[in-house]
């Protein structure tokens, strides 16, 4: 579907309003030094990764409730992002599960790609699930298997991930692993982290030399008593252990109440090893809500953090790969992504605006006070009009989730797929 006529067009019709916010904001900005069309630039260019399993209703393992009109297809996926992207145009590539993903005719795939100027993001491997034509159960775990046997066959299926990112011009494999146990005296934790170590050096050494591994972790789930890469620490570790192009991936949902994530960031990027980043919000765990739906203000200071050291040449972290990774049980999950990424643009806009030199100043002095309040100051600002700006620079539209509406692209959707349509997916 392609839709930017109509999205000029209510652009054109919302002008006035836009005008008298935006000019509002510049004004205060500008009084304060800052300058506007660079923090609107970096707005464009930060662009967000939709994975392909978000584009249908998630469910719990008690239901789900599905809304219509759900992508059957790769094709369709891909062709959701492309909507998505026209719509907020930071929604340029698009994360993919295997097997759930394998693309039948790649060439056909890349042109599809190609028309929505999207690209693939990372490939996702999949030994969370046993599939039906698999011949060994990853029951008790994958690349930690006690079974060579098993172990082997999850690094194949990694391998044959890299083999499918390849024809599509990806290059980061990411790693999460449902590794672990349930009950005390099941696994032996030292063993285990060592057969997890050794599995994933055998995928590395299959992985092109321009690519990246990704090494997600997460404290529980599906295991409740221990998980074979349980925190940030571990997956440094396995990191250090593989080479020099596996990096962390920090999911903002894999953490314990009250975890100080924003620490975590700023560690991993002082020693330049975070490379991938999955945006979400939860109250008790994994990546249950929208971004920034539940704790705003520690979602700035994640980004805080995030821009503080993106923007230090002393840092030697590379570029992260940014991606949603939500699962949308009650919104439309469409309209769940563009708000994800509209939280995600206004909280990168607010941390691009901390005077860091002044915070600098602060933090030198100990004056808490003073370091605290600027935080808080920027945090106060509304910068929705920079990112309705930034967006109606690069030809999207000022109100994304609004367009998406008046177009009544649900109801078109279901029309085309069916109300009974299924993503595959989680
Ligand atoms: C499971 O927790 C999970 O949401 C991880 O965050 C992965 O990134 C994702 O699934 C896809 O494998
Ligand atoms: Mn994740």
């Amino acid at each position: 579907m392609f839709i930017s006529e109509n999205i000029q067009a209510h652009n054109d019709k919302t002008r006035a309003t836009h005008a008298f916010h935006f000019l509002h904001i510049a004004e205060i900005l500008t009084q304060k030094g800052i300058d506007v069309q660079d923090v609107i630039e970096k707005i464009k260019a930060f662009q967000v990764a939709i994975p392909s399993w978000a584009l249908g209703t998630g469910g719990t393992r008690f239901g789900r409730f599905p809304g219509g009109g759900e992508p059957r297809s790769l094709e369709e996926k891909i062709d959701d992002v492309g909507l998505l992207h026209q719509l907020n145009r930071s929604s340029d590539s698009i994360s993919l599960h295997i097997p759930w993903d394998i693309p039948k005719d790649p060439t056909a795939v890349k042109s599809r790609l190609q028309a929505y100027g999207l690209t693939i993001d990372s490939v996702n491997s999949n030994t969370f699930q046993d599939q039906s034509d698999q011949a060994l159960s990853y029951k008790f775990g994958s690349l930690c298997h006690t079974d060579a046997a098993i172990r082997q066959q999850a690094i194949d299926h990694n391998i044959a991930c890299i083999e499918h990112g390849k024809a599509l011009d990806s290059k980061v494999l990411t790693v999460w692993l449902a590794d672990g146990s349930n009950f005390p005296g099941q696994q032996h934790f030292r063993r285990a982290w060592q057969r997890t170590a050794e599995s994933l050096a055998d995928i590395y050494q299959a992985m092109p030399a321009d690519w990246t591994m990704l090494i997600e972790y997460k404290p529980y789930e599906p295991h409740f008593y221990s998980m074979v890469i349980p925190d940030w620490g571990t997956s440094y570790a396995l990191c250090q252990y593989v080479g020099k192009n596996a990096q962390v991936l920090v999911d903002l949902g894999h953490h314990l109440p009250n975890t100080n994530i924003e620490q975590i960031v700023a560690r991993l990027m002082h020693f330049g090893r975070l490379g991938g980043f999955h945006f979400n919000g939860s109250m008790y765990g994994d990546d249950d809500l929208t971004t920034g739906s539940i704790k705003p203000y520690q979602f700035f200071l994640i980004f805080n953090e995030l821009v503080d050291a993106m923007e230090d040449p002393a840092v030697k972290n590379p570029p992260l790969a940014w991606m949603i990774d939500a699962s949308h049980n009650t919104k439309d999950p469409l309209e769940d992504l563009l708000q994800s990424v509209q939280h995600i643009l206004t909280t990168y806009a607010k941390a691009l605006l901390v005077d860091r030199a002044v915070l600098a100043i602060a933090q030198q002095n100990n004056d808490v006070l003073a370091a605290e309040e600027l935080l808080r100051d920027v945090f106060a600002t509304d910068t929705r009009a920079l990112v309705a700006e930034a967006a109606r620079q690069a030809g999207g539209a000022g109100d994304p989730i609004g367009v998406y509406r008046a177009l009544g692209i649900r109801k078109q959707l279901i029309e085309k797929r069916g109300k009974k349509s299924v993503a595959t997916g989680l």
